[in-house]
């Protein structure tokens, strides 16, 4: 353990001292497979004069992402939001649809943007998804589907709510940004509910610069989605579908099917650095990793910590003390969707609610991981957190 001493709580507003790290620390730092592959996919592009518009790279993507999965189709989509909105209106959802408010904001923002009302339903503070019985509470007339997040890629109770949907007729598709990859009773994510959406942002396990993709084994829907990421075009001059353009673009894909080559890798090291994480905050009073369950497939991208209340130190401050040391920790997915606009506006006391949400979007901080980060560099984080709270 290194024994340098970092900025203690009483120690925070003094300036001047250099951080602990020269370069930022990041939270999401792209994780890049081998650039002599990607380099040789750009180029065949480039021979090809084929950029976009359903090319032969983005064809082979969609065919590897299905067999990865085990899924009967990928549409592969731009991004992930583009495909989330494009997945709602191919399920015909309208009204109300439930959806957690503990998520990235594009979750609700996918419905609002297409005139459907995000409702939101709380969570179970320990596995941080949906809460059925909240869900449950949530139902109205106006309720024409739900949206379970995979959040932090750990399933989400997928049998619960698809009882719960048909028990009221609902549909049911999950945002399964963080779980390319994951299982569910070692199951793959990606063949539940109507559709499961992928993202493949930058900031993923596994991304294609920006990217996404909706899963499905329903050939109709399918089809419908292909049609609407292509403006609704079926052959040249005959549009027979209202459509958008969601196409994922040849370069996205030539960094998809480079940085699939790697993935297994990536997740090694994320592992790893998962368990040094585990290891080195273990013991500290008011501090907890959240584990992944070892019996499921996870790519373990996300080190979420949690300070409870009892801390000695509050997340705020640990958040800060990191920042000052350049480690730029993140309070995902703080303070909630519920709490940003417009949502705030339209449910101003969403927050009595959705108390779980509350408690858990206090507590949480994600730590950087991924193929950039060394475990030295894990050490010397766990020093700076045990010097906040110990110090
Ligand atoms: N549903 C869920 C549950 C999601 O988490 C997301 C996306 C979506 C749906 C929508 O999928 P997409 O439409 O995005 O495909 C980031 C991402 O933009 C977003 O994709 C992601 N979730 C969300 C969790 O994180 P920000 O606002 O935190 O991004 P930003 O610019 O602050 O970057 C995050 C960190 O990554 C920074 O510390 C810098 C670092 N970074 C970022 C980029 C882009 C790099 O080091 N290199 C880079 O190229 O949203």
């Amino acid at each position: 353990m290194p024994t340098k001493t970092f900025r203690s709580k009483a120690d925070l507003a003094i300036n001047g001292a250099p951080p602990a790290f020269d370069q930022p620390l990041h939270v999401g730092r792209p994780n890049i497979g081998d650039r002599d592959a990607f380099t040789q996919r750009v180029n065949k592009i480039l021979d090809n004069q084929w950029l976009t518009n359903n090319g032969p790279m983005v064809l082979e993507f969609e065919r590897r992402i299905a067999a990865h999965l085990g899924v009967k189709h990928c549409i592969a989509m731009c991004n992930g939001t583009i495909a989330l909105e494009i997945a709602i209106r191919a399920l015909g959802l309208e009204g109300e649809v439930i959806v957690p408010s503990w998520t990235f904001v594009a979750t609700a923002h996918a419905l609002y943007w297409q005139g459907i009302t995000p409702v939101f339903a709380d969570i179970d503070p320990a596995t941080h998804n949906l809460d059925p019985e909240a869900v449950r509470r949530m139902i109205t007339p106006r309720t024409s589907g739900i949206i379970g997040v995979h959040l932090w890629g750990r399933a989400a109770l997928i049998d619960e709510l698809q009882s719960l949907a048909d028990e009221h007729g609902l549909k049911l598709m999950f945002d399964a940004a963080h779980a390319f990859g994951s299982t569910y009773k070692g199951q793959t994510i990606g063949r539940f509910g109507a559709c499961e959406v992928l993202s493949f942002h930058a900031t993923k396990s596994f991304n294609t610069f920006e990217g996404g993709a909706v899963v499905t084994d329903d050939e109709e829907l399918a089809e419908k989605m292909r049609l609407m990421r292509n403006f609704g075009f079926h052959g040249y001059d005959n549009v027979i579908h209202p459509g958008t353009n969601g196409k994922m673009i040849e370069v996205c894909a030539a960094m998809g099917l480079t940085n699939l080559d790697g993935h297994s890798d990536v997740i090694t090291i994320n592992m790893r650095n998962h368990s040094a994480y585990t290891a080195a905050l273990r013991g500290m009073p008011g501090i907890s990793v959240l584990a992944y369950d070892p019996a499921e497939h996870n790519s373990h991208h996300y080190v979420v910590i949690e300070v409870d209340p009892s801390c000695t130190v509050t997340r705020d401050q640990i958040v800060a003390a990191l920042q000052a040391e350049n480690v730029l920790a993140r309070k995902y997915f703080w303070p909630g969707a519920h709490r940003m606009k417009p949502y705030s506006e339209i449910f101003p006391h969403a927050n009595l609610l959705l108390r779980n949400t509350e408690f858990v979007a206090a507590k949480v901080v994600i730590l950087p991981s991924g193929m950039s980060v060394a475990l030295e560099d894990i050490a010397t984080i766990g020093a700076i957190i045990k010097q906040m709270v110990e110090g």
